[in-house]
């Protein structure tokens, strides 16, 4: 088998561990050579717990990183997105299309939000134009709020069933996706998943709720997911690789959680993730 190249495209948050922070050293980690775009440099992330960050956007860097890219004739056998901004859309969708191997596949994680909420900085128009970048994924992985924002539908937190989340799942694969990661399912307090669709069958895979809200699980279940799929993992495989390692990650983090609030001790899991792979 021949050795792959992922480029994954999403923001440098320099402290926090998400984003290419965790997706860097997550998707080395499964053997594949991943090459970063940034797409923006931020102190520290957005979320909850930091009371401000400093933001320098990239958008201007992208056009003339293609053009050099296409003068070395660098090219991808796969992409990965996460958290990027509307005016990027269009650059990112030129660069996927001019550095394409044949038949590489494009992963999209449709970061926005999570909880109900759109992400500090979003407008409340960056979803539509995310559907951009879904129409033609070969996987796209929203949580359950980036779901409700794409089908502009009301975020429903608990108490929905198998034939609402097959609902949202045809609404998304019609957004153009070829297979739905659908991420956060829960219909079963004790019990958090994940619904895989490729447009024929819907399967469900469920892991221990572990009941803490942690930052950046989203990037490291998305990067997980890219390094297992890469690695010839099927849909549901990589989705359910994908979730363990995300709670063995978050077990790893439990006894030092007030002091390590920003983020998950995904490093300490990693073993655990190349002994799955
Ligand atoms: O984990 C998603 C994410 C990525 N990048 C930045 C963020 C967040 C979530 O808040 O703030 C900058």
């Amino acid at each position: 088998m021949e050795d792959k190249r992922l480029l994954t495209i999403q923001d440098i948050s320099c402290v926090g561990q998400c984003s290419l922070t965790v997706a860097l050293p997550i998707v080395s980690a499964c053997g594949i050579e991943t090459a970063i775009l940034p797409s923006s440099v931020l102190s520290n992330h957005t979320a909850q717990g930091f009371s401000g960050w400093t933001f320098c956007d990239l958008t201007q860097e992208m056009p003339k990183i293609l053009q050099q890219w296409k003068h070395e004739h660098i090219d991808f056998d796969a992409f990965y997105t996460g958290y990027v901004s509307k005016a990027q859309i269009p650059y990112i969708l030129d660069i996927m299309q001019q550095t394409s191997r044949s038949g590489a596949l494009r992963i999209v994680d449709p970061v926005m939000g999570d909880y109900g909420q759109l992400y500090k900085g979003f407008d409340d128009d960056f979803p539509m134009e995310m559907r951009r970048l879904c129409d033609g994924a070969d996987v796209i992985l929203p949580n359950m709020t980036e779901a409700s924002l794409l089908l502009g539908i009301p975020y429903v937190q608990e108490g929905y069933d198998e034939a609402y989340v097959e609902q949202v799942l045809r609404q998304l694969h019609a957004l153009g996706a070829r297979n739905v990661v659908l991420t956060g399912v829960s219909f079963d307090p004790s019990k958090l998943g994940v619904a895989c669709f490729d447009g024929q069958k819907v399967e469900y895979y469920f892991s221990e709720r572990m009941d803490v809200m942690m930052h950046g699980t989203g990037d490291v279940y998305a990067s997980a997911f890219a390094g297992a799929l890469l690695r010839g993992k099927s849909l549901l495989q990589a989705a359910s690789i994908a979730a363990d390692f995300v709670v063995e990650s978050i077990r790893q983090t439990l006894p030092d959680a007030s002091a390590h609030w920003y983020g998950v001790k995904f490093e300490k899991a990693l073993p655990y993730l190349i002994s799955r792979l």
